[in-house]
């Protein structure tokens, strides 16, 4: 695939320009699950990108290198709060002014960070394995100095090539559809692809009771070192890092800052950033 081929060689500069960083991988976003070859319909879910976007915000203030895997159109770093940017904007003749409250310091800040963060898209389950190996490949001999942040909100379900219809599935019928599990791609990820990084990955539940036995059997049968958990509901002033062989530690964001404008995710990098830390100097 061209398309994968580029972003190799593009990832390769990056990591070649951005050698004494550390480097956080972030997936972000949702992925699609085409339900017919020539796909008119598909299955995809509720995540814009935010928690990701604004990670990586935090990522490169912390003096990271950030590859940021998100699916494509979904919100991205700096940019994210201006996407009704066309409401704001009045226009007199040829005038054009924009009135956004920190509209000028995001500009500056995607300049400011622009050499030290490189952009992969995904759209389909598919697209966004096969760009995970990819660039799990690429930053492989980075050792302990990669911290893989897997936000992505990954489909557990898909329909297989050898199942879906080639053309728009007719309407004169009701419609029962097959998924099959999807493979957990987070398995290749610490046991093959980068068994020296960092690896936190998300565990996201609606019901409270499930929310830390799931995550804590996630991290049992995966052995990576960290799962945030969080509620859809309170997942922006609430989550919890649960690790093998520690207590689970809650991180919550205060109504007041949460009204000032705060983001949890500054509280998660802070934390992330010295668990990282401990696990380099565990790991040379
Ligand atoms: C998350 O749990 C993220 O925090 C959210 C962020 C998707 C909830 P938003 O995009 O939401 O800011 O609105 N991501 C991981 C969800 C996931 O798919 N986890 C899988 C699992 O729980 C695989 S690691 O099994």
């Amino acid at each position: 695939m061209t398309l994968l081929k580029d972003v190799e060689s593009g990832l390769h500069e990056f990591l070649k320009n951005n050698s004494t960083r550390r480097v956080a991988f972030i997936t972000s976003g949702g992925t699609q699950v085409p339900l017919e070859k020539n796909m008119v319909r598909f299955i995809d879910n509720f995540s814009m990108g935010t928690r990701g976007a604004v990670s990586a915000e935090f990522f490169l203030r912390g003096g990271y290198a950030v590859i940021f895997m998100h699916r494509e159109d979904s919100l991205k770093p700096f940019s994210r709060r201006f996407n009704n940017l066309f409401d704001s904007l009045e226009i007199a003749g040829d005038e054009v002014v924009c009135q956004l409250p920190g509209l000028k310091e995001a500009v500056q800040d995607h300049r400011t960070y622009s050499d030290r963060i490189f952009y992969v898209s995904f759209k389909t389950l598919d697209q966004y394995m096969s760009s995970l190996e990819k660039v799990c490949n690429e930053v492989k001999h980075f050792g302990s100095l990669v911290l893989v942040y897997l936000a992505a909100a990954v489909s557990d379900f898909y329909v297989t090539q050898e199942t879906m219809p080639t053309h728009k599935m007719s309407s004169d019928k009701d419609l029962s559809l097959r998924l099959s599990l999807a493979p957990k791609v987070i398995e290749r990820v610490v046991n093959s692809y980068v068994p020296h990084a960092f690896v936190t990955s998300f565990k996201l539940e609606t019901d409270e009771g499930k929310l830390i036995p799931k995550a804590a059997a996630a991290l049992e049968k995966y052995k990576h070192q960290l799962v945030i958990a969080n509620i859809l509901e309170s997942r922006k002033r609430r989550v919890v890092f649960v690790q093998r062989n520690a207590d689970a530690e809650v991180i919550t964001l205060s109504p007041e800052k949460l009204a000032q404008g705060a983001e949890i995710e500054e509280l998660i990098i802070d934390r992330l950033t010295q668990l990282h830390e401990d696990f380099i100097a565990h790991n040379n």
